[in-house]
């Protein structure tokens, strides 16, 4: 007998997008997931991803049910189920051993971020040992966008105002496979005769759809976003600076450097310039070695043309007063450790707006990580914990990720299911999925704050991270090896209710809804002021110019255009890798039977002249080497007009589940096996190339 169906008001988390969900349960089960109609920010945008994949790897076979212990060699395979009080005292004690032989500050812990509670859960355990050093993925992703955005002083996030705009310009964003929300709203907004402006190497679905399309070569965008010239602003720093710099920019010069031509530069210039404009933007720009500068360009065309705070513009960033976000956590006085141990936080020495102390989530520079794992400088790292991470995947140059994973005394994994991270761990945690557990978090985009439903009791024994933490923090106060109780919260309510704090936002009305929208002000700049040293928009940044960088927005040549003639001629091609795929979320999914048929291969896009030039045909497998990386990829050509002249395009990701462990493919058909983290990386962030790189392609 079947009992009631009951629904439950939720947001997914399977991407960053977070859209208001509608789960049903039935028999303590989860039988669907579906849009929320009536949530903000998502007004019924969705994904397969969160209908199919969500409830599925909750409910799969190769769910990870239980603690798991290693047994034999690492990487072997070999593994037995083990309970909670028996994998929690392993770990606790092995932590407070290596603590005790080489200091709190060899122990390190791995995320996404700190937009979802394991990110700040994750860095306040790791404090709480007395360690600041925790690796985020980051610096892969929108961590270029997010130090421009701080140290301009924007403050707008994500959030571009598609609804109310005459001009949206999209640079380096794939809406369409990337975010539904936003694909939506384009849609809508094109409905109403907003003008589109599209700027990408890659004839996406949005450009499509595009008033204009401007085609830069890879990597050329700064060039673009500088041409600016005569707006007048109030509340901007360095006005004249910019001005002055931007002369050296006519449209001819950025066409020159970016091959579009100068009347599509100044038609968009001109469209923008109209208003209200937003900008939207994505990883095209970001993850590479000068996406902070990049970002800046751009960052700087929204804060002199009158577009920040503004209805049709880019939004700051409302929060109800009393309420902390994750990020809030981070730099709160009450959980941070002595600055003398911040200030060794690894890279914070030479990339202090990233790491350490005033970097942007405090968080390590992760190559630097890798390296001290392997030659124990500039102090041994030997223990990791890694809990939403996939870095064997999902982190540049494979190989040597693997190999220092490999070195570490102890690692620990915390995951929904066993993929080439995990089969390299000593212990492996089940954790909960976001049918199972509590959050909430602010809206991207939108003055709200959302749910996430425990709409079910765990699979097995799964754990959230907060409980997860709890225990091991429990176990090392026992064992004497805490700097202190940066987690002070008993359960996941306990966190929840703080993250609320005084707000006017109260769990109940939250939990019935799945969201809760606040009052917030447009253009209030004398309330909300700007959070940088003059208090003002800096186009020119007082910080950069404090730590010798270029305070101003500037153009630097693509990766390729800095190599030697000889290496160009080797690695004739650029390769772009992280396109997003529908059914897939990075290395997410691969077990799932429906995306594997949906998405079978990892794919190479080649325009057919390229292809032709290289004996490919359509349908061929054929590998992919970069000129800095130490592997091959091996990939499925697709040829495609939507692709550049000489341009590969792949996503990222790519694992098998069913191949040999503990690698799982990632050796061979995973886009980092071919690349390279050891730099060039941007200065400020330290992220390095994912795209623009020199490459050659070969049939497999
Ligand atoms: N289905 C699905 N959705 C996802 C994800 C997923 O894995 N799967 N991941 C989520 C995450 S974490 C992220 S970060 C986002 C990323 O989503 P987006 O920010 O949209 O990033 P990408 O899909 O990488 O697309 C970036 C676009 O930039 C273009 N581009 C590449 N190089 C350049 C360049 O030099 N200049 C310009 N102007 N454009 C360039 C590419 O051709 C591509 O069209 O997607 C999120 N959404
Ligand atoms: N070459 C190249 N590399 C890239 C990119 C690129 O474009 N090119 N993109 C970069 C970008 S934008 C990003 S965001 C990163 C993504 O890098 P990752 O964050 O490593 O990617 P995911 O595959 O999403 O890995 C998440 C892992 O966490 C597990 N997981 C999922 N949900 C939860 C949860 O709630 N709790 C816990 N504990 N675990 C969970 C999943 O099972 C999965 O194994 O990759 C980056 N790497
Ligand atoms: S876009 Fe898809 S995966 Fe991302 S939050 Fe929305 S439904 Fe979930
Ligand atoms: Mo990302």
């Amino acid at each position: 007998m079947s009992g009631l169906e009951t629904t439950v008001a939720s947001t997914c988390w399977e991407c960053s997008t977070a859209c208001g969900a509608l789960v049903s349960v039935r028999d303590g089960k989860v039988v669907k997931v579906g849009p929320n109609a009536a949530h903000p920010h998502s007004r019924g945008a969705f994904c397969v991803k969160g209908i199919r994949a969500l409830p599925e790897s909750t409910y799969q076979d190769s769910r990870l049910r239980y603690p798991l212990r290693r047994i034999g060699a690492r990487g072997a395979g070999g593994w037995a189920r083990v309970s909670w009080d028996a994998a929690l005292d392993e770990m606790a004690d092995r932590l407070a051993e290596l603590r005790a032989r080489h200091g709190p500050l060899a122990l390190a812990g791995a995320v996404s971020g700190a937009y979802f509670s394991r990110g700040a859960i994750v860095a306040l355990l790791l404090r709480s040992l007395g360690s600041p050093n925790w690796m985020i993925n980051q610096d892969l992703c929108g961590g270029c966008r997010a130090v421009s955005d701080l140290i301009t002083g924007l403050a707008i996030g994500g959030a571009a105002d598609l609804d109310h705009t005459n001009c949206a310009l999209l640079v380096g964003r794939n809406p369409a496979a990337a975010d539904p929300v936003q694909w939506s709203a384009l849609k809508r907004a094109k409905q109403r005769g907003a003008a589109i402006v599209v700027i990408d190497p890659l004839r996406t679905q949005a450009a499509d759809l595009a008033d204009l399309w401007l085609r830069p070569r890879p990597g050329t965008d700064a060039a673009i976003g500088r041409y600016d010239k005569d707006f007048v602003a109030r509340w901007c720093h360095g006005f004249d600076a910019l001005a002055a710099r931007a002369a050296s920019f006519p449209a001819e010069r950025a066409a020159e450097l970016s091959g579009v031509p100068a009347a599509d530069i100044e038609r968009a210039a001109a469209l923008y310039a109209a208003g209200p404009s937003t900008f939207a933007s994505g990883h095209g720009i970001d993850a590479f070695s000068a996406g902070v500068q990049t970002f800046r360009a751009f960052h700087c065309l929204v804060a002199i043309s009158g577009n920040l705070d503004r209805a049709g513009g880019n939004r700051r960033v409302k929060r109800p007063r009393g309420f902390r976000t994750y990020h809030d956590l981070l730099h709160d006085p009450a959980f941070r450790l002595p600055i003398e141990v911040e200030r060794q936080t690894i890279g914070a020495d030479r990339f202090p707006l990233w790491a350490g102390p005033d970097g942007w989530q405090t968080a390590c520079h992760n190559p630097s990580v890798i390296y001290a794992m392997l030659t124990g400088k500039p102090y041994p790292l030997r223990a990791l914990y890694a809990s939403g991470v996939n870095i064997a995947v999902t982190y540049p140059d494979t190989r040597r990720t693997v190999e220092a994973l490999r070195g570490l005394d102890f690692f620990a994994v915390a995951a929904h299911g066993m993929n080439p991270t995990a089969a390299l761990a000593d212990i492996v945690l089940p954790k909960t999925t976001a049918l199972e557990e509590e959050e909430i978090s602010l809206a991207p985009g939108t003055c709200c704050v959302n749910y996430t439903a425990p709409a079910v009791a765990p699979q097995g024994e799964a754990r959230s991270d907060l409980a997860i933490a709890r225990g091991l923090i429990d176990r090392l106060q026992a064992r004497g090896a805490l700097a202190g109780d940066f987690l002070p919260w008993p359960d996941q309510r306990a966190f929840n209710r703080y993250l609320l704090g005084d707000s006017a936002i109260d769990l109940e009305s939250l939990r019935a809804a799945g969201y809760a929208e606040f009052p917030y002000e447009l253009g209030n700049f004398a309330a909300q002021g700007f959070k940088t040293p003059t208090g003002k928009l800096e186009l020119w940044s007082e910080r950069l110019a404090a730590l010798g960088l270029d305070p101003l927005p500037d153009y630097a040549p693509p990766r390729r255009e800095r190599e030697p003639a000889a290496v160009r001629e080797r690695f004739p091609l650029i390769l772009q890798t992280g396109l997003r795929e529908k059914t897939y979320h990075h290395s997410r999914f691969r077990e799932q039977a429906w995306a594997r048929k949906v998405s079978p291969d990892p794919l190479l896009h080649i325009h057919p002249e390229t292809a032709a030039r290289h004996f490919v045909g359509d349908g061929d497998w054929v590998t992919v080497e970069t000129s800095s990386g130490q592997g091959a990829c091996r990939m499925r050509a697709e040829i495609t007009d939507r692709a550049p002249l000489d341009v590969l395009i792949t996503g990222m990701g790519w694992w098998r589940p069913e191949a040999a462990g503990p690698e799982f493919g990632a050796l061979d058909v995973n886009v980092n096996a071919a690349l390279s983290y050891g730099g060039p990386w941007d200065p400020i962030t330290g992220s390095p190339d994912s795209r623009g790189l020199p490459c050659r392609l070969r049939r497999a």
